[in-house]
């Protein structure tokens, strides 16, 4: 199998971490989405990424589609799943990925207002999962699933925030960190990523263009959502 990749896509992230959970065999191919090559343009019917190229030579588009494929055609990660559970699992992993982009864009906030209103639509996403969540070390229980997967990426990037400029999008939920702590000690969020992301993930989204950016520079925001209108950076 093949994904057609661009570095820092959350999208391509997400299937590339179930193909990792799945120990599934996989190339990857880099793309610049500035320059999208003929050939990919030809199987990419939205002219995103990623693609899945199967081992049967199809070209899958859409991340939701690919990874309901990669579940049914190999080995299930939440096998025996009724109808109603499958689909509660896909209602969860779709409130993690139709954020994906909001936390992009509240990423590259050029300064502190608009971070605050783009992080404060993470925050009902974030309150409703934290109300969902239990005690155990994953979504649902002790083993990794569809809706992990989704939300891995999500804690990924905001781990990563964290660390280089101590301001956590997460901010005081309890089980939510708990969770984001047991899936990045599953190694999968490394896996998932190509080595360079992290300085390439750093480079595009804490530049001195935007307010998480200097916050970095200025040696942290040590702030939170609620906190911010008070952050000194
Ligand atoms: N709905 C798509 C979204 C994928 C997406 O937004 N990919 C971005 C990169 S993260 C892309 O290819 N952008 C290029 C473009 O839209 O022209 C999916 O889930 O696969």
């Amino acid at each position: 199998m093949k994904i057609v990749s661009f570095k820092i896509c959350p999208f391509v992230q997400r299937v590339a971490a179930l193909l990792e959970a799945k120990n599934l065999p996989y190339e990857i191919e880099f793309i610049s989405l500035q320059d999208k090559p003929q050939w990919f343009l030809d199987i990419s019917p939205n002219g995103q990424v990623p693609v899945l190229i199967t081992d049967g030579g199809q070209a899958l588009f859409e991340s939701d589609a690919i990874v309901e494929y990669l579940e049914e055609a190999y080995p299930a990660l939440q096998p025996g799943l009724s109808p109603e559970e499958k689909a509660t699992n896909r209602a969860w992993a779709y409130l993690a990925t139709k954020n994906y982009l909001v936390q992009c864009s509240a990423q590259r906030s050029a300064d502190k207002a608009t971070l605050s209103e783009r992080a404060a639509k993470l925050d009902v996403a974030f309150d409703r999962i934290e109300a969902k969540l239990c005690d155990t070390r994953f979504f649902g229980g002790n083993e990794i699933g569809m809706v992990d997967v989704a939300w891995l990426v999500l804690l990924h990037r905001a781990a990563i925030i964290e660390k280089n400029t101590g301001y956590d999008f997460i901010g005081d939920r309890p089980k939510l960190k708990s969770w984001q702590a047991h899936l990045m000690q599953t190694g999968l969020a490394e896996k998932s990523v190509p080595a360079e992301f992290e300085d390439a993930f750093v480079d595009f989204y804490l530049s001195d263009q935007t307010f998480l950016g200097r916050c970095k520079e200025n040696g942290g925001c040590k702030k939170n959502a609620a906190e911010l209108a008070d952050a000194c950076c």
